[in-house]
């Protein structure tokens, strides 16, 4: 680690203030272009910490940048991945407030529930699929804590991979029987479709996603536990969202997932 303790706790807390109170800041390695790969998880895991100890639960896991029109559209090149805390959750249908956010941008995504603990390493789609309860589609909010969405990939993990909200909701799924490549995803944007593709656009099969989390938990000794919701990343190009917008997740044979913008 290049980062001290104090330093990690320091950044913990002006990202999670820039969250909580919807400013922006320019991407934390200007000041810090030392910083390594465990400095950038110690910083996520601090603000994890912080919201744990105001009594926040998180619900979930999610793997951000796993496909390569986002890699593209993020200039990038590896997935990341982060947690989803429990006032990230969006009823479906519900309504997103933009005051409390600072540019939010949406994302079509297919969500895994788990029935069995998955620990790498190893781990890979088949793995994945028999530990899989169901999946469900899932609309992502993110809103990256960084100026214009500029970072790169050490500062966008230390904030927590941009997660502010989410919703799942539509019809589940049995990942044994769906064919989740070439399940076809299409978003709208007031009733306009504004992005389109299949489940093979991260990683070539979305259960990759679930199967590299597990193999970094493993690397670190823990697990994916049972019950676990997991996001397996955008399938297209995020898609950006103001007061007033209305968004619909159409995925073939699992229905559909709606969110509002005021
Ligand atoms: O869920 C995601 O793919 C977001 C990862 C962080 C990068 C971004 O803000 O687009
Ligand atoms: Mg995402």
């Amino acid at each position: 680690m290049a980062l001290d303790k104090n330093t990690i706790a320091r950044l913990a807390e002006h990202l999670e203030n820039c969250e909580l109170e919807a400013r922006d800041t320019p991407k934390i390695t200007d000041a810090h272009p030392d910083m390594d790969w465990d400095d950038a998880y110690a910083i996520q895991d601090a603000i994890l910490q912080r919201k744990l100890a105001r009594g926040a639960r998180v619900v979930g896991l999610k793997a951000g940048l796993t496909s390569h029109a986002k890699m593209k559209q993020m200039g990038v090149d590896t997935p990341v991945f982060g947690f989803l805390a429990d006032y990230f959750s969006v009823p479906e249908g519900g309504v997103v407030k933009c005051s409390e956010l600072i540019h939010p941008k949406v994302e079509p995504e297919i969500a895994f529930v788990t029935k069995a603990p998955l620990k790498g390493p190893g781990c890979h789609v088949g793995t994945v699929l028999a530990a899989t309860d169901f999946v469900l589609p899932a609309i992502e909010i993110i809103d990256s804590r960084y100026r214009d969405f500029k970072f790169d990939l050490k500062s966008v993990i230390a904030d927590n991979c941009s997660s502010s909200r989410f919703v799942v909701g539509g019809a589940i799924g049995d990942a044994r029987k769906l064919d989740l490549r070439t399940l076809g995803v299409v978003l709208e944007k007031n009733g306009e479709p504004v992005a389109f593709g299949a489940g093979a656009a991260v990683l070539g099969h979305p259960a990759t996603a679930i199967a590299m989390l597990a193999n970094r938990l493993g690397a670190r000794g823990e697990e994916i536990p049972a019950g676990t919701l997991i996001l397996s990343g955008g399938i297209t190009e995020a898609v950006a969202v103001g007061p007033g917008d209305a968004i619909t997740l159409r995925a073939q044979g699992l229905g559909s997932v709606s969110v509002r913008f005021e």
